[in-house]
């Protein structure tokens, strides 16, 4: 009966952390090429909903965080951002709680005419936007940033300045994405350089899978315990 119970348990555990991890994390480390990415001019300033030009990014075979890179010029006084391929569009709500990162720097870097009024990750869902600006600009070096994809996590409707972001403001974009922006501007001035590197958004594993899994590895602990005694 022991036995039956545990491999009952260890099987839904199995299935519920597959089920858990089940959506791959979608990666690009520009090692191939730009990956289907440009880049796009956008009003800024909180403004994000007409797209004032596109234009094509620089790959780089080398200097990026491990291998190649993309790259993009500033090419006007609005504010220009990465626009991610259709390989980052469509249904992410399996990302909900998950992470965004990427690692981007910018040249020349002077902290005096460092322009802070934008979103750095914008994601759309039509003109539905949630925008996320993280805690300071990135440095001339390459800078890793992490975002979370959740509520109470910074994101807010159409702007960084916006209403903050409820969960049905999640369901609602990640239900179905029509486009994902990363930031390029950030100067306040048409002089800078921008680089972009492995950006990805990774889901994580349900709690309860992780629960149901911790419960089944006790189960077997205490077998082994039991078992261990002498009769
Ligand atoms: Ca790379």
């Amino acid at each position: 009966m022991h036995t039956s119970v545990f491999i009952k348990s260890l099987a839904a555990a199995s299935i519920a952390l597959a089920a858990g991890v089940a959506s791959a994390d979608i990666r690009e480390d520009f090692s191939a090429g730009s990956g289907g990415w440009q880049a796009v001019d956008l009003p800024g300033s909180g403004s994000y909903l007409s797209v004032l030009s596109t234009f094509a990014v620089t790959h780089h075979a080398s200097g990026g965080v491990s291998g190649g890179y993309i790259s993009a010029a500033d090419p006007s006084g609005n504010s220009f951002y990465f626009d991610a391929p259709a390989a980052f569009h469509g249904n992410l709500t399996a990302y909900l709680g998950g992470t965004i990162t990427f690692d981007t720097f910018y040249t020349p870097n002077n902290p005096s005419s460092a322009w802070r009024d934008d979103a750095d990750v914008l994601i759309y869902n039509g003109s539905s936007v949630l925008a996320w600006r993280a805690a300071d600009n990135p440095g001339e070096s390459w800078t890793h940033v992490v975002s979370t994809l959740g509520v109470g996590q910074g994101w807010r409707m159409g702007s960084h300045t916006g209403a903050e972001a409820t969960a049905a403001d999640f369901s609602s974009v990640l239900g179905n994405v029509t486009a994902l922006r990363i930031r390029g501007e950030y100067v306040n001035g048409v002089v800078e350089t921008t680089g972009l590197d492995n950006v990805a958004i990774a889901a994580v594993p349900e709690p309860e899978s992780w629960a149901l899994l911790m419960a089944g590895m006790g189960f077997i602990g205490l077998r082994r315990c039991r078992s261990a005694k002498p009769a």
